[in-house]
């Protein structure tokens, strides 16, 4: 192997990625397991996420699953001690699940506010804090949050997404000055528009879709796999020095008047 390959290489590592049913999700946990790692796939529904480890083991790569709620923090924790428990370390959690909810701020339910933040922000915190235990009582490991361009700049009708993954974006600059010297760097993916399910609305509305893509300077939605190169490098090697980094994957839109 040589050094630039070992710097991308997760080879023996173990790499938990939630909502990696579909998505920007499912295309970390293809792009990470291309790179050597085991992952173990999250979702709510155990048959979407068989067929999906199913697609990733039919390419030689290693994957499982793991069916847990991420708002459900006694199955979260139980999911971890299975993943140590099989596999002996967690080396890497990538935080991903995530949920839009998109109504006028006047009129946004209160409840759905708290779901929105539940699933986006407190979900992730939880598992953060309870992965990076893992972590630490096995010399450490790498923590990915996937936030949002939407944060720092923002549209209408997303506040709870807006407010949850701007907190998220704060969550891991302090998970990343806290556990630095137990040997944990925390990190997080900042996707611009891509072409995901949870788009589709917008994707169909020609008005919407034109606003984007004339929007972005490279002048497209993203792809999901578009996410995956991110993902591997902040887990890598490559990334030994990299912590409480918020790294952009939106075409440049978030810099574009
Ligand atoms: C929306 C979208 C966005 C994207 C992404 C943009 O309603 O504007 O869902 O939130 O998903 O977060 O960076």
């Amino acid at each position: 192997m040589t050094v630039e390959t070992a710097l991308f290489d997760l080879t023996d590592r173990t790499v938990l990625i939630t909502g990696a049913s579909r998505g920007i999700g499912f295309a970390m946990a293809e792009a990470c397991a291309a790179h050597g790692a085991r992952v173990v796939l999250n979702g709510r529904d155990p048959a979407t996420l068989a067929a999906k480890v199913e697609a990733l083991t039919a390419q030689g790569y290693a994957a499982e699953a793991e069916a847990f709620d991420v708002t459900d923090e006694a199955a979260a924790i139980a999911a971890l001690d299975r993943i140590v428990s099989r596999h002996g370390a967690l080396h890497g959690l990538i935080a991903n699940a995530g949920v839009q909810h998109r109504v006028p701020v006047l009129d946004f339910p209160t409840e759905d506010f708290r779901r929105v933040v539940e699933t986006n922000l407190t979900a992730c915190f939880v598992l953060g804090r309870e992965a990076a235990k893992r972590m630490v009582a096995t010399g450490g490991g790498a923590i990915i949050n996937t936030v949002s361009m939407l944060g720092p700049i923002t549209r209408p009708t997303v506040p709870a997404y807006i407010a949850a993954k701007e907190g998220l974006r704060a969550l891991t600059r302090a998970m990343a000055v806290e556990l630095g010297d137990r040997g944990v760097r925390v990190n997080a993916i900042a996707p611009g528009y891509v072409a995901t399910e949870m788009n589709t609305a917008l994707i169909d509305n020609q008005e919407f879709n034109a606003w984007v893509v004339g929007r972005t300077p490279l002048g497209r939605w993203a792809e999901p796999k578009e996410l995956g190169g991110a993902a591997v490098f902040l887990l890598s090697p490559g990334a030994s020095f990299v912590s409480g980094h918020i790294l952009s994957v939106d075409g440049a839109m978030s810099v574009a008047v």
